[in-house]
């Protein structure tokens, strides 16, 4: 093999337009699976978190042969908080398949993936995908993303990509709108002849750690594209870590990526994509060389964080019942680990031992660690996203967000007052056969949860997608919960009786038999105030009741929040306590005097 014989490429796209169905088909069309072997949909999305939210988490490797050339291909996740998964491979690749879905035309990610793309000068190629869709307009895309191309300022070689039409899911893409639909030969093709093969020096061996991966025995693997040299399984090399620490390492393991695992390979080659393995320590960012006096390789500037959440031992009455790893020392050491493999996240001690700020890019980010955290046996408690404020010539400034709403026309009125209420400001409103497309800007903060109401709205009909656009002064106060709580006042089991007569005050997130405590948030006031309950009284008995007061109205199911949705619907008052098993809300402050004379103490956070 040589480099003239290689091919990197990313697929990259909005959510959802079908990158990982489209690997499933390179993958398969090339081979790269058994005759017969049951290949189960989207086999790159391996995570359990994946296969269960049916999104990308990680950008992951692998790679086909296709008449002789190897096609090295990374699948990255659409989704916009885990942008930097895209952008950490951007050093790995020369070319990128930009996906679009023929009926969505392009989003915001389509966008910032195509924006991030382009400036780091990659060859890129559209594939207008899912033509077999209802109402799809695959020409009205192709114009759509030449407009896209012209806004981002491409060059004119950039601009005259080439251009696609195909299925994933039917497994075929065509230069022609009108067939054959057979096979994606034609993507192959377009692969093999556009994007150039790696530009590979002739010097020795240097890779910067591109990702980093886990394998059973031999631990962290740095997977990488190979700049310059060679490398043979027990050679020795330099590690040159971030910190400026320089350390000699013997490479225990060689891999190369095809299909959905790793296989042992006896040498890598200058621009091809592999993983070493039989380093103590490693990271993404990391510059490996054969020699000791080479310099560090720049890594990718990546966008910051726009949020931060706190992260504190569980300290409720109930705490240590569910999880095994409980104390602040393990939650500390588990969160610092994660931003090793996990670029766009950092972690910040506070004041206090028990408590750690964790920085993202945003609540759904941080809701898949924490989910995450729960599966490896964690509890913890949670506090609501907060934004990440800058100053700005002496001003408080936040970030701002662009949004793209599609909604269904006689469901605007509804949307257009949430967002109103979010303090956003409308730049464009467009009509067209399936609804209308509200352009608005908001700050990150008004967008905390505004998803959630935007699904309740419209019944599931509204979408929306949104970018970080630039910091600008502090907006005003918004409210976003217009909703008042219970809080129980007591610890036990809840008590169907009790819950019988709470129900008639407002909608309740406990069923008869859940255990509860004194400061626990067991349901939602209409008012917006504080009703303390006490869910566990049972019924008194005595003689003198009648036996019609024993009519009953029977019990509506509680309301059962996701950890995203629970995190996003608190207050800064409130806290999610989260255990393998368990997900309740809280009060931060449990008991009820303390917490009243906390509230007259404190500045109000809100005001209307
Ligand atoms: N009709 C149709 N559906 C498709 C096509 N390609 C993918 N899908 C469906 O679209 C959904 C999303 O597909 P994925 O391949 O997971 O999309 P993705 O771009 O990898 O999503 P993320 O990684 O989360 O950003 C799945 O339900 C697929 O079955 C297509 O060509 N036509
Ligand atoms: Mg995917």
């Amino acid at each position: 093999m040589e480099s003239s014989t290689i091919r990197n490429i990313a697929i990259i796209a909005h959510v959802d337009h079908g990158k990982t169905t489209l690997v499933d088909q390179l993958l398969r069309q090339s081979g790269a699976f058994r005759e017969n072997q049951a290949v189960e949909d989207r086999v790159m999305d391996s995570m359990d978190l994946e296969r269960e939210k049916g999104i990308t988490i990680k950008a992951k490797n692998t790679a086909v042969l296709w008449n002789g050339t190897t096609v090295n291909i990374v699948d990255t996740p659409g989704h916009a908080d885990f942008g930097a998964e895209v952008e950490r491979v951007m050093k790995m690749v020369d070319g990128v398949l930009l996906l679009v879905d023929a009926a969505e035309g392009p989003q915001a990610q389509t966008r910032w993936v195509l924006r991030k793309a382009l400036s780091h000068g990659l060859k890129p190629i559209v594939v207008v995908n899912k033509v077999d869709r209802d109402h799809a307009d695959p020409e009205g895309v192709h114009d759509k993303v030449l407009e896209l191309f012209l806004d981002l300022e491409a060059t004119e070689e950039q601009f005259n990509a080439p251009f696609l039409y195909g299925s994933s899911k039917e497994g075929w893409t065509d230069y022609d709108l009108n067939g054959p639909r057979e096979n994606m030969d034609a993507l192959f093709e377009t692969v093999i002849k556009y994007i150039p093969p790696p530009v590979v020096e002739d010097a020795p061996f240097r890779m910067l750690v591109s990702n980093i991966d886990w394998n059973d025995f031999v631990g962290r693997v740095a997977v990488g594209r190979i700049l310059s040299g060679s490398i043979k399984q027990g050679e020795s090399l330099y590690a040159l870590r971030k910190d400026g620490k320089r350390q000699r390492v013997k490479i225990t393991r060689l891999f190369t990526y095809s299909g959905v695992k790793s296989s042992d390979s006896a040498e890598g080659i200058a621009g091809d994509i592999i993983g070493l393995a039989g380093f103590e320590e490693i990271d993404i960012g990391d510059t490996l060389s054969a020699t000791t006096d080479a310099e560090s390789l720049p890594f990718v500037e990546i966008d910051p964080p726009t949020i931060q959440m706190e992260f504190s031992v569980n300290d409720g009455p109930l705490a240590g019942r569910d999880g095994k790893k409980v104390t602040s020392r393990q939650i500390r050491e588990r969160l610092f680990r994660e931003t090793q493999s996990n670029i766009s996240v950092s972690v910040e001690d506070t004041d206090k031992a028990t408590s750690f700020k964790v920085n993202a890019r945003g609540a759904m980010q941080i809701a898949i660690l924490v989910e995450t955290m729960r599966r490896e046996g964690f509890e913890v408690l949670v506090s609501r996203p907060n934004v990440l404020y800058k100053e700005i010539d002496g001003q408080r400034c936040e970030p701002i967000e662009k949004v793209w709403i599609e909604v269904p026309t006689d469901q605007l009125g509804g949307v257009m007052e949430a967002l109103a209420n979010r303090k956003a400001t409308i730049s464009n409103l467009e009509h067209h056969h399936s609804g209308v497309t509200v352009e608005a800007e908001i700050s990150t903060r008004g967008l905390i949860g505004f998803e959630s109401e935007l699904v309740n709205l419209t019944s599931g009909n509204g979408v929306m997608s949104h970018l970080f656009l630039e910091y600008r002064p502090y907006c005003g106060d918004i409210t976003t919960r217009l909703s008042g709580t219970l809080v129980s006042m007591g610890q036990g089991k809840a008590a169907t009786y009790s819950l019988e007569v709470l129900q008639t005050r407002g909608r309740l997130f406990v069923k008869p038999g859940d255990e509860v405590y004194a400061g626990q948030v067991v349901g939602e006031n209409p008012r917006n105030q504080t009703l303390p309950v006490n869910p566990t009284k049972e019924k008194q008995l005595d003689n003198m009741r009648s036996s019609g007061n024993d009519k009953t109205i029977p019990l509506t199911p509680p309301i059962h929040f996701s950890l995203e949705r629970a995190i996003e619907y608190i207050e800064p008052d409130e806290l999610v306590e989260v255990t393998p098993k368990f997900l309740r809300l809280r009060k931060r402050i449990l008991d009820a005097n303390v917490r009243r004379k906390d509230e007259k103490k404190r500045v109000p956070v809100t005001s209307k």
